[in-house]
């Protein structure tokens, strides 16, 4: 089965989000498989964002994605990937369609509540720099049976 990585940013803890999130992934019938609740270390910081550390939003999105705890997800599901990316709406809040997670709580795009990866590579990549295999736990869901 399909899997991704979410993560809760420093706003949406802040903003007491993080059962508004979850709540909105278990009701579509994702299944949450791992999560851990900390501030992210530098170092895993660039590993992350590898592909934006040169660019010149970087020191701003730093300090943002440091400035308190995230809450680490790792969820599974059928073609998840992109379902949850639609139900995160667009980067910018301000194209974010109402529905949408940033649509419905956020206004900037330094400041978009949650974070979701963007490709099924991309995705096994996040789980690997954030979660050890054996942080992933194995279970059935009693409807999974009507989800599938
Ligand atoms: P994310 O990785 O956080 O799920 O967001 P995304 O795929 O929708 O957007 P991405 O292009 O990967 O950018 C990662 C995060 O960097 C911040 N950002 N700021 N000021 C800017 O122009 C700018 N561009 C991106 C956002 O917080 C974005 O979520
Ligand atoms: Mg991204």
């Amino acid at each position: 089965m399909e899997r991704t990585f979410l993560m809760v940013k420093p706003d949406g803890v802040q903003r007491g989000l993080i059962g508004e999130v979850i709540t909105r992934f278990e009701r579509r019938g994702f299944k949450m498989v791992a999560s851990r609740f900390e501030r992210l270390p530098d170092a895993r910081v660039m590993e992350h964002y590898a592909e934006h550390v040169q660019k010149p939003f970087f020191p701003g999105l730093k300090a943002y994605i440091t400035s308190g705890p995230c809450f680490m997800m790792v969820w599974e599901g059928k073609d998840i990937v992109k379902i949850s990316r639609d139900m995160i709406g667009a980067t910018n809040p301000a194209g974010a369609a109402p529905g949408t997670i940033r649509g419905d709580f956020a206004l900037e795009i330094g400041m978009n509540v949650i974070h979701g990866s963007d490709s099924v590579e991309t995705a096994n990549r996040e789980i690997a720099i954030h979660f050890k295999p054996e942080e992933l736990v194995s279970y059935t869901r009693i409807d999974e049976q009507y989800l599938y």
